[in-house]
């Protein structure tokens, strides 16, 4: 059996959770968390990033490569298309909401959600790759309703646990969301994914994990 390591307030590792609750592949989670020096965690994530998962292979790390992993093992319901051409649509989009939105918006976090810091000129510069790759992004989304049309794909699995998070980031940053900003209807869009079992799964889990570490807190 897949044992998913990370934790719940991570949107990669929810990315992965949605994609075994949507297959229904049977998994069991264990809480790991970040910047860990342990040789055994790093054994499975080199960089010390969540997720990982365990699998009578081995582990592996690296959200993108664990769901196409999960995909091909277990190959229904589909999360890519059966066509080779849509199939890399549905990846180009995923790369898009990963690398060029996510991971660009990724710096301002420290000042977003973790009471740190951004430098102005810092500051200056992610909105500037932010506004260029939010438009780029958005001429290849289609919203029509799934991020890659008319069906549920993995793309979805990265868009949803992420645009909410670029949007939420940007706002408290520069007191604008970009992402609406730039033409990105996002929050239909997140309402209705997140109707399906599968995120509401996700989402209380990750609620009760947020409440029980205000309790801890306090
Ligand atoms: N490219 C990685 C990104 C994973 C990632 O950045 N995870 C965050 C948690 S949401 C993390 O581990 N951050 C700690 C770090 O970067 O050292 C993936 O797709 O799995």
């Amino acid at each position: 059996m897949i044992t998913l390591c990370g934790f719940s307030l991570s949107n990669y590792y929810n990315k992965v959770k949605l994609v075994l609750l949507e297959k229904g592949v049977p998994f069991t989670e264990e809480v790991v968390k970040t910047h860990s020096k342990d040789e055994a965690v790093l054994a499975c994530t080199p960089l010390g990033k969540v997720p990982f998962i365990r699998t009578e292979h081995g582990a592996l790390c690296e959200s993108q490569a664990i769901v196409e992993y999960i995909e091909a093992v277990h190959p229904n319901p589909p999360l890519l298309p059966a066509d080779p051409w849509q199939a890399a649509k549905v990846r180009e989009l995923t790369t898009f909401v990963d690398l060029h939105l996510e991971l660009v918006a990724r710096e301002l976090y420290p000042k977003a959600f973790f009471g740190g810091d951004i430098s102005d000129s810092n500051a200056a510069r992610v909105r500037k790759l932010l506004e260029k790759n939010i438009a780029g992004f958005k001429r290849l989304a289609k919203f029509s309703p799934y991020v890659a049309g008319d069906r549920f794909t993995l793309a979805d699995c990265a868009a949803w646990v992420s645009l909410p998070l670029v949007a939420l980031a940007t706002k408290i940053v520069y007191g604008e969301d970009l992402l609406a900003a730039g033409g990105i209807d996002w929050k239909p869009y997140s309402k209705l994914i997140g109707e399906r079992p599968s995120a509401q799964r996700v989402s209380a889990d990750r609620k009760a994990d947020q409440e029980k570490s205000a309790a801890k807190a306090s």
